[in-house]
């Protein structure tokens, strides 16, 4: 298709960026930490968003020289911010498939200075369905490094909770549609708190992703819920942003 196309000659420096979101702590209403998200523009197609691009990356295969890209550029920025600001960058199926990929991820890592205790790498559940055996010898690979490894999309799929207690999971991202239109009444606010106190009850760190309304937070505080990312707190943002932004916070 076209995107492939496009994507096959895409040079990464000039038509590719991360644009970074706030994960924040509710209860401070202070920023934890970043999680980077890709953003294309293409000379011919545009701006491209990466809920199309990343599928046909991954079908294609290119991802696998995309993600050493953006995971260096990711942890160049990381790099400038202060130590006590977590990194957060997604992982795909491809990259947890590939021993071989993984092995360039750890160099990465190693080579960037970056403490991997700051780091989040992210990854779906379809992600470690299409493989098991081979996603558990990536995760626990990377986990020897000492970055924590967080399920991203929870709830969305077939969130199967063997997952859970099968890998070495450290956190949970709670999908963002739970968010989208939820008032008191919604059974989704049910399995939120439900989802929570698994976090809770397992010693897993929680994301509620997709926050938007003030009204959300109300809903998510009594539910022991400390740390969101969504609109309401702030869009993904240019990396020469951050500074700013955490100055301003503080
Ligand atoms: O930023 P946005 O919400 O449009 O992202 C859409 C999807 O693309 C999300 O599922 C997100 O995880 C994925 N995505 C964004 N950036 C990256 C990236 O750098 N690598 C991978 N593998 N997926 C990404
Ligand atoms: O799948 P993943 O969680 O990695 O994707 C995150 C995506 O969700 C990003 O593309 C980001 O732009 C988007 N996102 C972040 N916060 C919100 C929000 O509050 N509302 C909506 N609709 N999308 C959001
Ligand atoms: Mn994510
Ligand atoms: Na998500």
């Amino acid at each position: 298709g076209l995107i492939e196309q496009a994507l096959r000659h895409a040079d990464m420096d000039t038509e590719f960026r991360l644009a970074f979101q706030p994960l924040v702590d509710i209860r401070s209403e202070r920023t934890v930490g970043f999680e980077a998200l890709a953003r294309w523009t293409s000379p011919t197609l545009g701006v491209v968003s990466p809920g199309d691009f990343v599928p046909v990356a991954e079908r294609s295969g290119l991802i696998a020289r995309m993600s050493p890209v953006l995971l260096s550029w990711a942890l160049d920025a990381a790099k400038t911010w202060p130590e006590d600001q977590r990194l957060s960058f997604n992982l795909s199926v491809r990259d947890i498939a590939s021993p071989e990929q993984i092995a360039r991820i750890i160099e990465i890592i190693e080579l960037s200075g970056v403490d991997p205790g700051r780091i989040d790498l992210e990854v779906t559940e379809t992600a470690v369905m299409r493989d098991f055996d081979q996603a558990a010898r990536s995760l626990a690979a990377l986990k020897a490094l000492g970055v924590r490894i967080a399920l991203d999309d929870f709830g969305a799929g077939y969130s199967s909770l063997s997952y859970v207690h099968r890998l070495p999971i450290d956190k949970l991202k709670i999908d963002g549609s739970f968010m989208r239109g939820l008032g008191a009444a919604d059974k989704r606010r049910a399995i939120v708190k439900t989802i929570l106190d698994l976090c809770r009850n397992l010693g897993l760190d929680c994301v509620v992703e997709g926050v938007e309304e003030p009204e959300q937070l109300v809903l998510l505080r009594p539910l022991g819920c400390r740390v969101v990312q969504g609109f309401l707190f702030a869009r993904p943002m240019p990396g020469e942003a951050v500074a700013g932004y955490l100055a301003a916070e503080r």
